[in-house]
């Protein structure tokens, strides 16, 4: 199976690595929407929050998402975690993936 972000966990792609464990990777987004922009992935591949995520890659990509707003610096100033699920929402890479978006004001829409 072809998938961008399997390719880049593998390490077969470079990225820019914010942080890893034994489930999760998070990694900078190539085009930064906010000052901090960080993508957390599960390392196994999920399509996306409207497939079947089993409860502990769930948990694992949350407390990766806490972790990289700690390492980030953005934890008490404020962070947003948007995924994006199908094509109304504009998902353009089909593995699960969860936007950390932080470092500055963040505009009240939607994301
Ligand atoms: P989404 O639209 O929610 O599917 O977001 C996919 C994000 O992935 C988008 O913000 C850009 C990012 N992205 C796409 N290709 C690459 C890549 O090769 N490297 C990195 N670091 N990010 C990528």
């Amino acid at each position: 199976m072809d998938c961008l972000f399997c390719s880049i966990i593998k390490g077969e792609i470079p990225s820019t690595k914010v942080y890893e464990d034994d489930a999760t990777y998070a990694f900078r987004d190539i085009h930064p929407m906010a000052r901090a922009h960080v993508l957390v992935v599960p390392k196994c591949h999920v399509t996306s929050l409207a497939d079947e995520v089993p409860d502990e890659v769930y948990t694992a990509c949350m407390h990766t998402c806490k972790k990289v707003a700690e390492l980030e610096g953005i934890s008490q100033s404020g962070f947003r975690v948007v995924s994006n699920a199908g094509p109304d929402a504009c998902q353009s890479v089909h593995h699960l993936h969860f936007h950390i978006l932080g470092g500055q004001k963040l505009s009240e829409s939607m994301a």
